[in-house]
């Protein structure tokens, strides 16, 4: 095997995803299983030497096999813990079914609405990602193809905890990321009710999510940030913004309950998550 070997022979073949078109992430891919348009977006898989399937939307990295989970727990169940016993739940977003899949954990759930806009990214996700896309099929759960701040406008219904779990504020994602969005999801909540909100990246998005906490201080009386890893993700270091009513962020039960196990989450991390750099603090006017 020559040195030149790794640089010219098949399949050498990498995908990179850029962040403000200056530095990025590129991994080598081992094979396009699907690359295709639906009515909203570009969207495609990919399987990977290190990271395996790879799911891409609007040109930017849902997840990997590799990472998902990391994103996925902490997403949902930092909100599901911290409420005292969420029943009924909305995900806004989340098509992929990875937010779903853990949010169907917990035995208190009665029902679930899972909003997405585009029915092709349950199809794509179901076929080739059947291990995130498991809980489709749970009677609890109800699924609407619709614009997610179309849905909250209209719906007459409450739920303890709301998700957002969105793809970036580009594209089909724009409409969930407005202070009225904000405003109707807490219309939408019962008293004890919670909301999470994936946020970006503090290191690249420092504007945006200045921008977003402000928006969420003017409607909820209690707003975090917490913070997590996310390889996949621009810089890695990922932020997530709990909102509430007014309960507060930590845990209030343990993990044991759950039904099914957990790889990434545990309540240490819980309350751990909600530490942040000075830097951070600052760009949310957090003490
Ligand atoms: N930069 C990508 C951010 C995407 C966050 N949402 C991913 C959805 C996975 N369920």
């Amino acid at each position: 095997m020559s040195e030149f070997d790794q640089y010219l022979s098949p399949p050498n073949l990498w995908f990179s995803e850029l962040h403000k078109n200056e530095v990025g992430l590129t991994f080598r891919i081992k094979d396009v299983l699907y690359a295709g348009h639906s009515k909203y977006q570009r969207i495609m898989v990919v399987d990977t030497f290190e990271l395996g399937k790879v799911l891409i939307l609007y040109g930017s990295i849902m997840f990997t096999e590799k990472d998902e989970y990391f994103y996925h727990e902490m997403l949902a169940h930092v909100g599901m813990f911290a409420h005292p016993e969420p029943k009924r739940v909305l995900i806004i977003g989340g098509g992929d079914g990875g937010t779903l899949r853990e949010v169907c954990k917990h035995p208190s759930v009665e029902h679930v609405d899972l909003v997405d806009i585009d029915s092709e990214v349950v199809r794509i996700s179901r076929e080739f990602f059947p291990n995130i896309a498991s809980s489709f099929d749970d009677p609890r759960v109800s699924v609407h193809f619709e614009d997610g701040a179309k849905f909250v406008r209209e719906s007459k219904d409450r739920y303890d905890v709301v998700f957002v779990d969105s793809s970036d504020p580009v594209g089909p994602a724009t409409t969930i990321f407005s202070r009225e969005f904000y405003q109707s999801i807490k219309e939408h909540l019962t008293e004890n009710g919670v909301m999470v909100a994936q946020s970006e990246s503090p290191f690249y998005h420092a504007q945006f999510i200045s921008g977003l906490f402000d928006d969420l201080k003017k409607v909820f009386p209690y707003v975090r940030m917490y913070l997590s890893w996310m390889p996949a993700y621009p810089s890695g270091m990922w932020s997530y913004a709990f909102a509430s009513l007014g309960v507060d962020h930590l845990p209030k039960r343990g993990p044991e309950t759950l039904n099914g196990k957990l790889r990434f989450y545990n309540p240490e991390l819980h309350k751990a998550a909600f530490a942040l750099p000075n830097f951070v603090k600052e760009m949310v006017g957090q003490d």
